[in-house]
């Protein structure tokens, strides 16, 4: 085995003599990664479940981290890492051992017992590690091609456990796999660029270093990371960028421009410009694509050329005057267009929304007041409720609604007709432990195959918060469906529909329903929509989330916590912001006050 060096050799140019970069080895998101795959690794060699879960959980944890390991680690050691949720000595050992060289050698033994391929075709839906075993054992599957090729066979219809409706889902699984093929998700990509940005602000050798492209008008998933930078001396620029840590390969190097593949899978693109044109080539590469081409047609009526070197009265060509170019601003007021947030840019009608002075006022992370959706280990969150609510406090909220699931599902916990007055007295508890926070006692209700929800009308009457989602049975028909959602909707105890579609990012499509059947129940029932702020979500998507404002729909932008650091909301107020919604179209920006009384209401 070679063991990478500690840290890349120095680069060195001749008016940089001690120019040396610590940079960290592994970004977080590369250590989640490596976590994850042990996780996966053990549990298809049927590993002690607890062993599994620790490692899924670490990778959880760390891949929302908002600390680099790093910095923790150059900070304060072992002792630093293991502050973390869920990260004990071993695991910090782990971590340390990534950190200083990049590796991990019990990964590297592991893989040795198990085919590359497996990990993916574990990923298929329907395919646990039971099943991946199974196919790996009996009929040598190694690969998402080998599981298509015996699936379509017909040989694993006939066995018990299979049958033809689940073989004809792990054949939907794949060719969905298939179709989300080469996007990662923000969360992702996002703290990739940010390590990228930050390597490239450390070096001094950057004026100005920023992100563009879909990521910077964060859209939920990503093709490739842009980046655009201003300095004098672009070979180094380039020379540090290609030697990142956590560059795989280079795509290519060039005097200004430079792509690479990460290691974690994603290109990433670096641009160095002139100072003078930064704005002009901000506003070209942040796109979207779409939206450049309204732009510039506008531009065009006036006779002017919009390029990413400027805007230019006639054409650059006839070496037409350039009257825009420094910042964003500039180009957008030489077309006579007031600057807009990125997340509008998708030509969903924000030029015309610009030009009549009616673009909305985006919310932001500062409205939130409040989270009405979170879980204790009183069902399948990891602290108690008065952990949850401190940090909910900690955070500057005024109120909260606690609300563990109440589900039939092989769940162990949580709440039941049984044992609500237990779950109301912690409920109790947890307000006495943590005064100035309104605590409401609610629940996260699964609405079952007819539409009636797991708790009778009598339990639900004793909670003041009642939250309703799907849970299982995605595979309803679109006219069931609508209906089950319907009729949880008419339930009068429900006040918020959570996650309504259910998907998750990149792993698995929503369910099917009629959309403006289930909206407009919402609407007409009171009944709050969701914008699931997990990331592993981000549901409604911001096309329904805007969908549901210009119905008149309030929505509500929950976390979904099940543990302290879940309360991350930058995924959700970014999705929300593309979704045009305002502090106005969502109810848990009101101050308590108002909250109240629109409770009442
Ligand atoms: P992605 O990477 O698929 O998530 O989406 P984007 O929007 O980041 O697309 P990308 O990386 O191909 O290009 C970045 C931006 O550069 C894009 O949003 C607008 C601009 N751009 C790239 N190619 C073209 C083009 O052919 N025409 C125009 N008008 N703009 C382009
Ligand atoms: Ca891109
Ligand atoms: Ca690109
Ligand atoms: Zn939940």
């Amino acid at each position: 085995m070679t063991v990478a060096p500690l840290a890349p050799p120095c680069l060195r140019s001749k008016n940089a003599v001690s120019m040396c970069y610590t940079v960290s080895t592994m970004t977080n998101a590369e250590i989640a990664d490596t976590f994850g795959i042990v996780g996966k690794i053990l549990d298809l060699l049927g590993e002690n479940p607890f062993r599994v879960r620790a490692y899924q959980r670490a990778d959880q944890t760390i891949a929302t981290l908002s600390t680099e390991l790093r910095e923790l680690y150059d900070a304060k050691g072992l002792d630093g890492l293991q502050e973390i949720d869920g990260i004990g000595k071993d695991l910090s050992l782990k971590i340390e051992e990534l950190l200083n060289t990049g590796k991990l050698q019990y990964l590297f033994d592991l893989e040795k017992q198990v085919p590359k391929g497996l990990l993916d075709v574990m990923q298929i839906p329907g395919m646990g590690p039971k099943k991946t075993k199974f196919v790996w054992e009996k009929f040598q599957v190694e690969s998402i091609a080998d599981l298509e090729k015996l699936a379509m066979s017909g040989a694993l219809t006939t066995l018990k456990g299979w049958g033809e409706k689940s073989v004809a889902n792990i054949l939907l699984g794949i060719e969905t796999k298939r179709s989300m093929g080469g996007r990662a998700s923000i969360a992702t990509a996002w703290q990739l660029a940010d390590q990228l940005v930050a390597m490239l602000k450390r070096s001094k050798l950057c004026k100005k270093v920023e992100i563009a492209g879909s990521l910077r008008r964060r859209k939920e998933t990503i093709g490739d990371i842009d980046l655009l930078a201003t300095s004098d001396q672009a070979v180094e620029v380039m020379q540090l960028f290609c030697t990142a840590p956590g560059v795989e390969r280079v795509l290519g190097k060039g005097l200004t421009k430079s792509s690479v593949i990460l290691k974690a899978g994603i290109q990433a693109d670096l641009r160095v410009v002139e100072p003078e044109v930064f704005g002009a080539a901000l506003q070209y590469f942040t796109g979207s694509k779409e939206h450049n081409i309204r732009l510039r047609s506008l531009a065009q009526q006036k006779g002017i050329t919009i390029n990413e070197y400027g805007a230019f009265e006639g054409t650059p060509e006839n070496k037409g005057k350039r009257i825009a170019a420094a910042t964003e601003e500039d180009v957008y007021a030489a077309v006579g267009v007031p600057w807009m947030a990125p997340e509008l840019r998708e030509d969903h009608g924000e030029i015309d929304a610009a030009l009549a002075g009616e673009l909305p006022a985006l919310i932001e992370e500062k409205d939130l007041h409040g989270d009405l959706h979170m879980h204790s280990a009183f069902s399948d969150g990891s602290v108690s409720m008065t952990k949850m609510a401190k940090a909910a406090k900690d955070r500057g909220f005024s109120y909260i609604a606690m609300t563990d699931h109440a589900s039939a599902m092989g769940m162990v916990r949580g709440i039941k007709e049984g044992n609500i007055n237990e779950y109301l007295e912690l409920v109790a508890e947890a307000r006495e432990a943590v005064p100035g926070l309104i605590i409401l006692a609610g629940a996260e209700v699964d609405i079952q195959e007819d539409g009636d929800l797991y708790l009778p009308d009598k339990t639900l009457k004793k909670l003041d918060w009642v939250v309703a989602s799907v849970h299982n049975r995605f595979n309803q028909s679109r006219e069931q469906m609508t209906k089950r959602i319907v009729t949880a909707i008419e339930n009068s105890h429900v006040r918020l529909l959570a996650h309504p579609t259910t998907r998750l990012l990149l792993e698995r499509p929503g369910v099917e329903f009629d959309v403006e059947a289930v909206f407009s129940a919402a609407k007409k029932h009171g009944v709050l929509l969701e914008l699931n702020a997990s990331v592993s979500r981000l549901d409604l998507s911001d096309v329904l989330c805007r969908r549901a404002k210009d119905m008149g729909i309030l929505l509500s932008i929950d976390c979904d916590a099940h543990k302290v650091m879940d309360f991350d909301y930058r995924y959700g107020i970014a999705q929300a912001r593309r979704a045009w919604l305002e502090p106005k179209d969502v109810v848990n920006t009101l101050p308590l006050l108002p909250f109240e009384q629109w409770l009442a209401s």
